[in-house]
């Protein structure tokens, strides 16, 4: 037998090069964490869409490590005319989501899992539809105007965590048929 090439990327580089090289590994389905100002993005996904929805969605788990609250905004996303930060309320027995406007903060310590249900990010007015097995990309801002450009692995229409399939299931809160609430 052949030997096996070596075509596995080494996981133990450190996090900087890690970071100065993530724009150049696309496609790699293996979530990256990302930093921008003391906040720092781990395992982000978003969902598939069915052809001809108006929106998507990504989520990510966000921490912020420093000693002072720091908010954090969707800038763009190279899938969707807009990209915001939503929050779901229940309303009446009747799920919403609205826009977090001028970003979400998060305290010292704190992290925030945006997840289906809860926060997401919402990439309004979809370019083209989110495909199962392809990246999504935007980029994030903290209050100093820091950025970073974070790679969304999309998991299956209707998936009710990363590299899932498809749930279907009663906690499927957020289908694709939702608006954000003006
Ligand atoms: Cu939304």
């Amino acid at each position: 037998m052949h030997t096996i090439d070596s075509r596995t990327f080494s996981r133990a580089i450190p996090l900087l090069v890690a970071l100065s090289i993530a724009p150049f590994v696309a496609g790699h389905a293996a979530a990256a964490d990302y930093t921008v100002g003391t906040l720092q993005i781990t395992q982000p996904w978003a969902r598939a869409t069915p052809t001809g929805a108006d929106n998507g969605a990504a989520y990510m788990t966000v921490t912020n490590t420093g000693k002072a609250p720091e908010r954090l905004s969707c800038v763009s996303s190279d899938a969707s005319a807009k990209c915001q930060i939503h929050q779901m309320t229940m309303a009446n027995g009747v799920m919403k989501m609205r826009e977090v406007v001028g970003g979400l903060q998060i305290k010292p310590g704190e992290t925030v899992t945006f997840k289906p249900g809860g926060y997401h990010m919402m990439l309004v007015n979809l370019k083209a539809p989110l495909r199962q097995g392809k990246t999504v990309e935007a980029t994030l801002k903290v209050d100093t105007g820091a950025t970073t450009k974070v790679e969304f692995p999309i998991a299956a229409i209707g998936a009710p965590a990363p590299g899932t399939d498809a749930g279907g299931g009663s906690m499927n809160m957020q289908g694709p048929t939702m608006k954000p609430m003006k």
